[in-house]
């Protein structure tokens, strides 16, 4: 009997490495990393640094890695950094810059993924004996639980202005920093201008299998990669993974564009069946969150499952709200199908419910 096929909506972490990523690990020129020694590995960091607009840049396991090195080469310990409440930084990290860093995250609302600059203003903290030092401000872009939002440059200015004024650094989560550049049509670097230190996920809309990378200055990357080293984030011979890396920044970017339509036709299709809150407007890259209107948490988590079993794979993210997010390992017509899927499912779930 044949297997069914699954269509993967969960994240774009899950795709798998192409022939050609394949091909490329295979033949990759490799060395001791923690010796400076991987060729492969520098050349992916300095075509990232180069994308970005920075000095130096540094490989790095995983984006939570990247985020934790940043936060730590940037914020000492009893030291304070302002976080947007649904930032992946303070939100899925499991506390890991209070854990290891004893940095202070302190939030204020992210209005859909955006920091208002007078509420970062008002977080920022004044010369006094019983506060911490406020060192840096966590900006996300694409902001993953904003929907995908792409943060325009007017928006990451205003931040960015107020951090400096008061002589605060600036941490870009970028994990999706290219779906965020191809969906406003601007330069990734442009983005990242006015960043201190930028995380890039290569395992995400870009297809790798494995890694992310932070840059900055050289000063900066430096005092990364020992903290890094002590994380424990030390590849030897990384140039096999780095390989498929390179690959995902050059090729990755160029088709961004068609899971952002993918991502508008499903968010149009769960809008029109009616059984779904969400406005296809507001969907700008890969992700698209929806609401099962007045669904609990345990109805919610029910109906993911019997998408499941349908053949759909979307996580379920609480209190009846569902994520798809849209890449590179599914077509136009298995998003197509996708939609078809959970509209039929909810609507037959429903329809017993509610006989
Ligand atoms: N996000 C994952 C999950 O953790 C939710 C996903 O499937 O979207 N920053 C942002 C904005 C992210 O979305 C993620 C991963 C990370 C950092 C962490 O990256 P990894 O998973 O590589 O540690």
């Amino acid at each position: 009997m044949q297997r069914r096929e699954l269509i993967d909506l969960r994240s774009d972490t899950v795709t798998k490495p192409s022939a050609k990523m394949r091909a490329a690990m295979a033949g990759a020129e490799v060395g001791d990393d923690v010796y400076r020694e991987d060729p492969t590995v520098a050349e992916l960091e300095r075509e990232t640094a180069a994308a970005l607009g920075k000095e130096a840049a540094l490989y790095v396991p995983s984006g939570t890695m990247g985020n934790l090195v940043s936060v730590l080469a940037q914020a000492d310990r009893g030291e304070e950094a302002i976080v947007g409440d649904l930032a992946h930084v303070f939100y899925s990290e499991a506390a890991s810059a209070a854990a290891f860093g004893g940095v202070q995250l302190r939030t204020i609302p992210n209005h859909a993924g955006v920091l208002d600059p007078a509420e970062v203003e008002r977080a920022i903290r004044p010369r006094d004996v019983h506060f911490p030092r406020t060192a840096l401000v966590c900006l996300e872009n694409t902001h993953n639980r904003g929907g995908g939002r792409a943060i325009t440059l007017a928006e990451t200015h205003a931040v960015c202005h107020v951090a400096r004024q008061h002589g605060v650094k600036v941490h870009l989560d970028g994990s999706r920093i290219f779906n965020a550049a191809v969906a406003l049509d601007v330069p990734a670097a442009a983005l990242c201008a006015e960043a201190d230190s930028v995380n890039v996920c290569f395992s995400k809309g870009l297809g790798a299998p494995v890694g992310s990378a932070v840059a900055g200055t050289t000063a900066f990357v430096e005092t990364a990669r020992k903290i890094r080293k002590m994380a424990g984030g030390g590849m030897r011979q990384a140039g096999v993974i780095a390989a498929a890396a390179l690959i995902a920044l050059r090729d990755g970017p160029k088709r961004l564009h068609e899971d952002h339509s993918n991502a508008k036709e499903l968010a149009r299709a769960l809008a029109e069946s009616g059984h779904f809150q969400l406005d296809p407007a507001s969907v700008h890259t890969n992700i698209v969150v929806f609401d099962l209107r007045g669904a609990t948490d345990a109805e919610g988590a029910a109906l993911a499952a019997a998408w499941r079993e349908a053949g759909v794979l979307a996580h379920h993210i609480g209190a009846g709200r569902f994520r798809a997010v849209t890449h590179l390992d599914v077509t136009r017509e298995q998003v197509r199908k996708a939609a078809e899927i959970i509209i039929d499912t909810t609507s037959r779930r429903r329809g017993a419910v509610h006989a």
